[in-house]
C-alpha cells in the first residue's frame, strides 16, 4: 500500500496533486487513487507503454525522472511493479489527455494493452490490485485501518496541503488527513497533551545548494528531547 501511495505522494511534491483516496474493500483488495497527472499511456519504440513500463519493470520510476521523493517519509521503495507481481490481480486506471485508460495485470503479467475506455475532464490515476494469496500462503493479507490511518496521517502532516482519505468498506470507517500548516501542525499535535512554554510554534525553513531544510519546533516542560 505504501508503495503505491508513495507514488501518489511523488505526484503532490511535484506540485501536480492534492488529494488521494484509500479505499480497502471487502474483498480484501485495496485501491488507491490520485488527482496527479496520471502515468504515461503513449507507446514507446518497443511497443510498451510507460504505463506498462512502470507496473512491470523494477526500479522503472526512476526512469520517468520522479525521484524527488525526498522529505515525505523514507526512502524510494521498489515501485509499483513488485506490488504488481505480488498481486493476483491488478487493474490501473489512468485519466489523461481527455480519455480514461485501463490496462489489467494478473500476477504481475499484463492481460492485454492499455485500452481506452472512454472519455474525461479529469486526470489521475487508480490503481487497484489485491495480494496474491499463493505468495502471502500463511501471512494474514487483511488491511488494518489503524497502521495505514497512522501512515497517512504522518504523510498529510509532511506534505502540507496534501489531503488523503481512507475509506474501508468492511466497516464503513471514513477519515481525512490534511494540514494546511504541514509539520507545524504536527508539532502541534505531538504537544497537545503536554504543557508547552511558548504559544507559537517556531517555524522556518530555506534552501541552500538544491537542499531544502523546513523545520518546525516548540519546546514544552517535559525532559525527554
Ligand atoms: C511516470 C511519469 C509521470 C508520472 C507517473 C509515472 C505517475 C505514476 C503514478 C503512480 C501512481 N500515481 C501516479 N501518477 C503519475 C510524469 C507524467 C508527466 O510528466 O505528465
Amino acid at each position: 500500500v505504501y508503495e503505491i501511495v508513495d507514488n501518489s505522494v511523488d505526484e503532490a511534491l511535484a506540485g501536480v496533486c492534492d488529494n488521494i483516496l484509500v479505499t480497502i474493500h471487502a474483498d480484501d483488495s485495496l485501491t488507491v487513487e490520485d488527482n496527479g497527472r496520471g502515468i504515461p499511456v503513449d507507446k514507446h519504440k518497443d511497443g510498451k507503454s510507460a504505463l506498462e513500463v512502470v507496473m512491470t519493470v523494477l526500479h522503472a520510476g526512476g526512469k520517468f525522472n520522479r525521484d524527488s521523493y525526498k522529505v515525505s517519509g523514507g526512502l524510494h521503495g521498489v515501485g509499483a511493479s513488485v506490488v504488481n507481481a505480488l498481486s493476483s490481480h491488478c487493474q490501473v486506471m489512468v485519466r489523461r489527455d481527455g480519455f480514461i485508460w485501463k490496462q489489467e495485470f494478473s500476477k504481475g503479467i499484463p492481460q492485454g494493452g492499455v485500452i481506452k475506455t472512454g472519455e474525461t475532464d479529469k486526470r489521475g490515476t487508480t490503481v487497484t490490485f489485491k495480494p496474491d494469496r499463493e505468495i502471502f500462503k500463511d501471512e494474514s493479507v487483511k488491511f488494518e485501518f489503524n497502521i495505514l490511518a497512522n501512515r497517512f496521517r504522518e504523510l498529510a502532516f509532511l506534505n502540507a496541503g496534501l489531503r488523503i482519505t481512507l475509506i474501508d468498506e468492511r466497516t464503513s470507517q471514513k477519515q481525512e488527513f490534511s494540514y494546511a500548516h504541514g509539520i507545524m501542525e504536527f508539532v502541534s499535535h505531538l504537544n497537545e497533551t503536554k504543557k508547552s512554554t511558548h504559544p507559537e510554534v517556531i517555524y522556518f525553513k530555506g534552501t541552500r545548494e538544491d537542499v531544502e531544510v523546513e523545520i518546525a519546533m516548540q519546546w514544552n516542560d517535559s525532559y525527554t528531547e
